[in-house]
């Protein structure tokens, strides 16, 4: 029999490809050097710096699987999901602007776009010079955005926009917006379009506020009478699985990106009971805390696991969307109690900024319920199995 490795129970490291294992290392590297340093005081401050999108392009962090002559990295989606676990090892926030500009942004236009879209924005977004946003949540409609009152109108030569869009990461500092709005020239069907930032009627104001997610900036996008060319419209998707494509991607890193969140909890909770002493011993040489740090260990290796098991079908392009659901909300929700846990564990030092993990639990709340809550991914898989839809 092998030996145990209790940080690696599985022996994750040995299933990836040499190529996969240098993405891994190196935005571990840029994560510890460059973002953990300055996250303590962007999360108290609730600031974001846009310089970060400029950094990750620099290491090739954006948009790694798209093609290489477009800026990407030609990579797999194993690589982006360990590329999303690191990031998020620091911070939610930190992945979130990496994946929407990823999966969100640079995906649909790549997927659905022009070769004049492709070749007019897609270098700047994996460079970091562009950044970012993706619309389609709006103040009505969240969970059910088939419910959206985003209209776009036939005008001579294009298209006028109004409506409003609540939520939206990265949308205040954004060069590029994805947004998403109901054509009547397309019977009503939804569809995507790209719009530049200074646009007479476009603005994004900050929401202010939030206690979670505070080091990525999130805001509105207000369209009061946007017009633009036929050149703005995504020509190659029509209807919902035009968001929903971008979102099976963004949701597959989330998967991996949570357990990141949640090793860091793990790690933290186990070395504070390792060092700190009640009743004469050290906590971690307590049962309870014991059982605590194998239901971590446990959670993380099997949701690691089945991540690396739906990267590969991606990458085999066999995956389907409701194990998509399973992993994202399996992995959220198993993140999130861990990180409570490891606050609990922590004590009274446990709600101060310094031991982190606090910060973790504030933002798993986020990611818990943005790109379909926890209880619509189970809505989506108990479909999957009885047939029954029963959102409404
Ligand atoms: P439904 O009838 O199920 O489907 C409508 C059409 O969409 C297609 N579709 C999909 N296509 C590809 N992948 C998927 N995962 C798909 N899910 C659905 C479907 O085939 C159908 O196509 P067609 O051609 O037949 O019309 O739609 P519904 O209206 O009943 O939807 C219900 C539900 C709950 C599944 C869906 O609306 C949902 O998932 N709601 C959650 C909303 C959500 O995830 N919003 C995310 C906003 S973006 C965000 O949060 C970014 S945060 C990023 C960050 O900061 O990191
Ligand atoms: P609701 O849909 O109103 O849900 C409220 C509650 O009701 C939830 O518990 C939900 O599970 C439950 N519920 C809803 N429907 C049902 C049902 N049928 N049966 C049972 N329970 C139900 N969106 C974007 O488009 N782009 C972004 O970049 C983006 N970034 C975000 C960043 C942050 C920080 C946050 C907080 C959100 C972001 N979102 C973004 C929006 C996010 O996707 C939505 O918040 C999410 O989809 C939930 O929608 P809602 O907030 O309207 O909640």
């Amino acid at each position: 029999l092998g030996s145990f490795n209790w940080e690696d129970p599985f022996l994750l490291e040995n299933q990836l490809l040499e190529e996969e294992r240098m993405i891994s290392q190196s935005a571990r590297t840029f994560a510890q050097e460059n973002l953990q340093p300055r996250v303590t005081e962007a999360y108290a401050q609730e600031k974001t710096d846009p310089e970060i999108f400029r950094e990750m392009g620099e290491m090739g962090l954006l948009g790694t699987t798209i093609p290489e002559e477009y800026g990407g990295l030609s990579a797999g989606y194993v690589s982006y999901g360990l590329v999303a676990r690191e990031i998020e090892r620091v911070d939610s926030g930190y992945r979130s602007m990496m994946s929407v500009q990823s999966s969100l942004v640079m995906y649909p236009i790549y997927a659905y776009g022009s070769e004049e879209q492709r070749r007019k924005y897609l270098n700047g977004l994996a460079k970091g010079e562009l950044i970012g946003c993706f619309g389609l949540t709006e103040p009505d409609a969240g969970s059910d955005p088939a419910g959206m009152k985003t209209r776009a109108e036939k005008i001579d030569g294009g298209y006028r926009l109004n409506g409003s869009k609540m939520w939206i990461s990265n949308s205040p500092i954004a060069d590029v917006f994805v947004v998403w709005a109901r054509s009547e020239a397309h019977d009503g069907k939804i569809r995507g379009f790209v719009l530049d930032k200074g646009m007479k009627g476009l603005s994004a104001p900050k929401i202010q506020g939030k206690q979670s997610l505070r080091a990525s900036i999130t805001g509105e996008i207000v369209m009061d009478n946007v017009e633009v060319g036929e050149d703005a419209l995504l020509p190659n998707v029509e209807g919902l699985k035009g968001p929903f494509g971008c979102l099976n991607r963004a949701r597959y890193g989330i998967a991996w990106g949570v357990m990141g969140a949640a090793e860091t909890c793990w790690h933290a909770a186990r070395q504070y009971g390792l060092d700190r002493h009640q009743f004469r011993r050290p906590l971690a040489q307590t049962q309870l805390f014991q059982k605590k740090l194998a239901d971590m260990q446990t959670e993380i290796a099997l949701g690691l696991q089945a991540a690396l098991r739906v990267g590969r079908l991606m990458d085999d392009a066999s995956a389907a969307p409701e194990m998509i659901s399973l992993i994202k909300r399996n992995n959220c929700g198993k993140a999130l109690d861990i990180a409570r846990m490891a606050r609990d564990m922590h004590g009274g030092n446990g709600i101060s900024e310094e031991f982190q993990v606090i910060r973790h639990m504030m933002n798993l709340e986020t990611v818990n319920t943005y790109e379909g809550t926890h209880d619509v991914h189970a809505l989506i898989l108990g479909r999957a199995q009885t047939g029954l839809q029963a959102f409404f």
